[in-house]
């Protein structure tokens, strides 16, 4: 099951003709140097090659209208003149004599995509494309796109493929209006987008780019709107975005395709989007979005207009696509104030379609949607002069971190009569008892067998540390003695920061320590309410692990961004018996806990859990976790439980801020 990588050459092959100082950032060389950067990298080497095709007037009608497509046909017997003159109708676009030939590619680009992807000749895949899809409506080009790319895709996954549910994901800086025009009123099609908008004095200022725009008819609630309303937006705006707004919307959702508008022009250095987000941002953004839909993941190509960042962007997505250990997300900020007042607002136009919103709290006292134009006004000359001067400033930030994969992929250490499931690797050490035990036992510690399993675990965690192991799967016979073990010296001993999560009970933790080496949440029925500390998170929803939607909830809106902000250098997964978690959950928490500590999970699992450890060793070697059932909605009062500890935890922890009442203003980077 591998990564199609879909790119011709022919889609370099038209130009800007005459000056237009709108359309002079859509170069060719877009294309190629993302190409060559994947070719240079060895990336593109592992991908199966998929060749594009051109779309057929019937899949282009899907999203156009028959007028519009006769018009376009006629281009590429056009004058100069005429193309200008053509051109003219719409707004920020050029034609060309070769682009309609592009377009046709660029949107069965697409096609083939979706096609090898539904058919499982491969799992996931990327589209390199030129023109762009997402701003092109029924009948206008727009912003550099002529067809609707992905909106094509949709439908035509939908007709040929029998698709349900589509999840469009466009992460590119701008709003894909197109997109949204084509699916207001759908509830099959779930878009998302977020956009530079800054009170609709950002391209293509258009009011229904707002946040309370949520879809029409039986589509309310199926658009989704996020709008920044500031330049410089960084990692953590974004992640917290995914964690409070997108995941648990598309988890509820459950989509069976999920496809990226894949613009980079989000990136730092970009001219148009003027943010912060690093290249390494879209390694975990597209691994966030890589446990949906069982892994059916399609992205293509939109904007990206910095020659730089465009191509690191492109390979940090392929290469999660492929598999590879993610980059540590280190050193996030909290979000900032317009963030989180943009994230405010969504929420709460949101929470009357999705119970995973549902305790989400009330808009901003101050509606930014009414004080839009007033506020526009106001910054206007301040603002825009200061942005000019800093888009000046970034031409440099450092090149994304290398990803190496572990030669072991996954090591395990089992019972013996349990067999090592494929692509395992059973784990030896040697039988000496490792050096910082070893004093234990000269002090006559009672337990000879749980240190002689404490002593195999600090080994294949320092195999872990070394990366000569990526992830790891021990069974053990005792597991509280094995965790309290491992645990009392561990994080002193071997490990800056480790991530510890347990999912169901576990009687005494009183070995626990708040020094911060280590970050404990625990996920089960019990209220530990009273011990909760910075360090020490309990989660308690009424029927524990078994509840689907509970947990999934907890673990979206709690744990990823817990996560995110302690940035582990190891996470210990432990499933204690009788957690009552199902396979499919279980193997969510896994996929998604693999971002973290560079893809370092151990997994504790008490012995007679045999059962699980087929499904447990599938999701630690990175494949998808199987399609998500419906969920149930989530209790009522789960929801708002997880809700208070979310505000409560939110003075430690900002990732789990979801209000920007009480927030300050913080510099852009
Ligand atoms: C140039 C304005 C360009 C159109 C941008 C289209 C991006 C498509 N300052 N506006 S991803
Ligand atoms: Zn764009």
């Amino acid at each position: 099951m591998g990564t199609a990588l879909i790119y011709d050459e022919e889609m370099t092959k038209y130009k800007l003709l005459w000056v237009d100082p709108a359309c002079k950032i859509e170069v060719p060389e877009r294309l190629t140097v993302s190409y060559e950067a994947l070719v240079r990298s060895g990336l593109s080497d592992r991908c199966v090659s998929i060749p594009p095709r051109e779309a057929t007037d019937a899949e282009i009608l899907l999203a156009h209208s028959e007028e519009y497509l006769e018009a376009v046909k006629k281009t590429p017997y056009m004058t100069l003149e005429d193309l200008k003159e053509f051109t003219l109708q719409y707004g920020d676009v050029y034609f060309h004599p070769n682009i309609y030939h592009c377009a046709k590619l660029a949107a069965g680009s697409a096609l083939q995509l979706v096609d090898s992807v539904m058919t499982g000749k491969v799992r996931n895949g990327i589209a390199l494309v030129r023109p762009p899809g997402h701003h092109s409506m029924r009948s206008a080009a727009n912003g550099f796109c002529v067809f609707n790319n992905v909106a094509i895709a949709a439908q035509y996954a939908k007709q040929k493929h029998g698709v349900k549910r589509v999840l469009i994901v466009d992460w590119d800086i701008h709003h894909g209006q197109g997109v949204q025009y084509c699916f207001e009123d759908d509830p099959s099609v779930l878009y998302y987008s977020w956009h530079r908008y800054e009170h609709q004095k950002f391209w293509p200022n258009l009011r229904e780019s707002d946040y309370d725009s949520v879809g029409k008819g039986n589509g309310a609630g199926f658009n989704v709107n996020v709008p920044w309303n500031k330049v410089g937006m960084e990692n953590s705006d974004y992640l917290s975005i995914f964690c409070h707004v997108l995941l648990p919307v598309a988890y509820e959702f459950c989509p069976d395709l999920v496809l990226v508008c894949a613009g980079f022009d989000s990136a730092i250095g970009d001219p148009e989007g003027e943010m912060c987000a690093t290249p390494d941002i879209f390694a975990h953004l597209t691994h966030l979005l890589m446990n949906l839909a069982g892994g059916k993941l399609c992205a293509v190509l939109e904007g990206g207009y910095n020659l730089t960042s465009l191509p690191q962007s492109v390979c940090q997505t392929v290469q999660t696509l492929l598999g590879d250990p993610l980059p540590q997300p280190a050193g996030l900020r909290s979000p900032c104030k317009s963030a989180l007042e943009s994230l405010q607002c969504v929420r709460s136009a949101h929470r009357r379609y999705w119970s995973f919103l549902k305790h989400a709290a009330n808009q901003p006292s101050t509606d930014i949607s009414t004080k839009r134009i007033k506020l526009a006004n106001e910054e206007e000359g301040k603002t825009e002069m200061a942005v000019e001067e800093r888009a000046a400033e970034i031409k440099e930030w450092p090149e994304p971190p290398e990803r190496p994969s572990p030669p072991v992929r996954c090591a395990s250490l089992l019972p013996e009569d349990v067999a090592c499931p494929d692509g395992l690797k059973l784990f030896s050490s040697s039988k000496d008892l490792h050096p910082l035990l070893a004093s234990k036992l000269q002090n006559g510690a009672d337990d000879q067998d749980a240190l002689i399993t404490v002593s195999r675990l600090y080994a294949m965690i320092e195999k872990m540390l070394t990366n000569e192991i990526g992830s790891g799967l021990v069974l053990i016979s005792d597991i509280s003695a094995a965790m309290m073990g491992a645990l009392q010296d561990l994080p002193s001993d071997l490990v800056d920061r480790v991530l510890v999560v347990c999912v169901g009970k576990e009687k005494d933790l009183n070995y626990l320590t708040t020094d911060g080496k280590m970050l404990f949440v625990q996920i089960s029925d019990e209220d530990k309410e009273k011990e909760k500390n910075k360090y020490f998170i309990p989660v308690s929803l009424k029927k524990g692990c078994s509840d689907t939607a509970g947990f999934i909830q907890a673990v979206l809106g709690l744990l990823l961004p817990l996560a995110y902000e302690y940035d582990p250098t190891l996470v210990l997964l432990v499933r204690t018996p009788g957690s009552g978690v199902d396979d499919s959950m279980w193997q969510q928490l896994i996929g998604l806990l693999l971002g973290f500590a560079k893809g370092h999970t151990l997994v504790l699992m008490q012995t007679n859990e045999k059962v699980h450890v087929g499904p447990t060793a599938s999701a630690l070697l990175g494949r998808p976790a199987p399609p998500l059932l419906e969920l149930q909605t989530l209790d009522q009062e789960d929801g708002e439980a997880l809700e208070r500890l979310r505000e409560r935890l939110q003075t430690d922890w900002k990732m789990l801020q979801t209000t920007s009442e009480g927030t300050e203003e913080t510099l852009p980077c």
